[in-house]
């Protein structure tokens, strides 16, 4: 295998990886979950691309602050009281588990009237190229996050779906190396 097909291999692979992969964020970058933060989270999320099954990492001090999903009623009042979801581990990671908006508050009184608050918006669901068209009945889809108890660490059935999405990865790995022998 010479230079220039091993790395038109690699770039396969890198493209069909991407297609799969799903993203973890981590919101605010190296700054964290912080009250104040030097660039408004929302400014952060413009940023960014977010797609079904990305991943949100929340990194803040454990037992001084927390992340709340909450409505967007909520979000808009900095309501603490009511949250969907509360994670308070200190290091929580959100899956993002359908498209549309998702609100985010700090738990803490008071931060999020300071700036501690983030909405995501999840693009819609893309088609997976690689589907054959006659599948019988897909699996059904992940439902809505359901409320979870206060504490509870992943809000999604993560387990499954990570199952899925590596099986498909290394489905395109064996396509793209399969490819990728034909153009050497
Ligand atoms: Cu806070």
């Amino acid at each position: 295998m010479d230079s220039h097909a091993l790395l038109l291999v690699l770039s396969v692979l890198l493209a069909l990886f991407n297609l799969t992969a799903s993203t973890e964020f981590y919101v605010g970058g190296r700054n964290g979950w912080v009250v104040k933060p030097a660039e408004s989270y929302n400014v952060w999320a413009e940023r960014m691309r977010f797609q079904v099954n990305d991943k949100l990492a929340f990194e803040y001090k454990k037992g001084e602050d927390s992340v709340l999903l909450v409505t967007k009623e909520a979000y808009n009042t900095c309501n603490t009281s009511n949250p969907t979801i509360n994670l308070s581990d200190g290091n929580s990671v959100f899956v993002l588990d359908q498209s549309g908006p998702f609100f985010f508050i700090s738990g803490t009184p008071g931060h999020c009237a300071q700036g501690q608050k983030l909405v995501v918006v999840v693009m819609a669901v893309r088609k997976n190229p690689h589907s054959s068209p006659p599948s019988p009945a897909p699996a059904p889809a992940v439902g809505p996050p359901s409320p979870a108890p206060s504490g509870s660490h992943i809000p999604t059935p993560a387990t499954s779906s990570a199952q899925v999405s590596a099986v498909s990865a290394f489905s395109f790995v064996m396509a793209a190396l399969f490819i990728g022998g034909f153009l050497l």
